[in-house]
């Protein structure tokens, strides 16, 4: 069995490249929820929808997150009635939150993320990281902000100085987590190359979580999210030099602090790799290079064992 931590975009690829190469029963997929908010009266996990999604077929490729064809006409609405319009829910994605709303009146989190899946066609298990609620607080030199406030509402201009992640102290690791952490059949444990600090980090926050792993016999592979020093999509490298941090491998490998076995890096960062270090074309283009950068970071990952 195979555990695979993800962020949004980057993690929902890999994700999506281990689901077309590993039958369902031997991967979970557990995601970053300390992104999520409410919004206009819904709850919002943005990145289960964006792995969701991505696994279903129906992601938006372009833009990186929400449903790929989407009509606005909700949302041309509630800006016409003067409401909120920062954040945009389309027409579809929208449908996605009544349903979650309506779902978590009686059910967990975990329960309605296996739902929606489920009617989305998908096979695979994307659990939350927890069924508690741990929020994502950014403080920077325009004064501690919601994650969403941040990154959408302010583009991720306010300099970025440091993360917390509220709630996380009293949080558990969802059923469907814990459960892969604790399986005698666990293989690989597997960081998707997701934004380190924004995305991974909330999951390893989470008490027993990072323990765990530690504990775990399973090697644990994270992929780089950096090319060239780089982020592919998003503000991982800002946010990095901001915090007077490199992209670099060495620096991806200090900022998981002695929990990675290996890493994956692509064929621009290869100078100066070492044996820890599988070097690639990180860049996953479409499902062909998922599925191959999947599989070669579960070769990779077995020759660790
Ligand atoms: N990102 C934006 O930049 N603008 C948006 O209006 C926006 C809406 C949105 C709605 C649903 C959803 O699941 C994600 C959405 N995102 C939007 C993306 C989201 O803010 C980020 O992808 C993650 O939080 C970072 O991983």
């Amino acid at each position: 069995m195979i555990l695979a931590l993800a962020g949004g975009v980057g993690g929902a690829k890999l994700a999506n490249g281990l689901a077309a190469i590993l039958p369902p029963e031997r991967l979970v997929i557990a995601v970053n929820t300390a992104d999520d908010f409410e919004h206009l009266g819904f709850p919002v996990s943005p990145d289960i929808d964006t792995v969701t999604y991505t696994l279903a077929g129906i992601n938006d490729p372009v833009q990186g997150w929400g449903i790929a064809g989407e009509s606005w006409a909700f949302m041309d609405a509630v800006t016409a009635l003067g409401g909120e319009s920062w954040f945009r829910l389309g027409d579809r994605d929208l449908a996605t939150h009544v349903r979650r709303r309506t779902l978590l009146r009686d059910h967990s989190l975990s329960a309605v993320t296996a739902t929606i899946a489920g009617a989305l066609g998908v096979r695979h298990a994307i659990v939350p990281m927890s069924d508690d609620p741990v929020r994502s607080l950014v403080r920077t030199d325009a004064g501690e902000l919601a994650f969403q406030d941040y990154f959408v509402r302010h583009q991720c201009r306010p300099r970025f100085e440091s993360i917390r992640f509220d709630g996380a102290d009293a949080a558990r690791p969802s059923p469907g987590l814990a459960a892969a952490l604790a399986d005698p059949a666990l293989e690989a444990i597997i960081l998707c190359p997701s934004n380190p600090i924004l995305s991974i980090a909330p999951i390893l926050a989470i008490p027993g979580v990072r323990d765990a792993i530690l504990a775990s016999p399973a090697p644990v592979v994270a992929v780089s999210p950096f090319i060239g020093g780089q982020a592919v999509k998003g503000p991982a490298a800002k946010i990095m030099a901001e915090l007077g941090l490199a992209t670099t491998p060495a620096a991806v490998i200090a900022q998981y602090d002695g929990l990675l076995d290996g890493l994956v890096i692509d064929r621009a960062d290869a100078d100066g790799a070492t044996s820890a270090m599988f070097v690639t074309d990180t860049l996953m283009r479409g499902a062909a290079d998922q599925r191959r950068l999947a599989t070669e970071t579960l070769d990779f990952a077995r020759r660790l064992r």
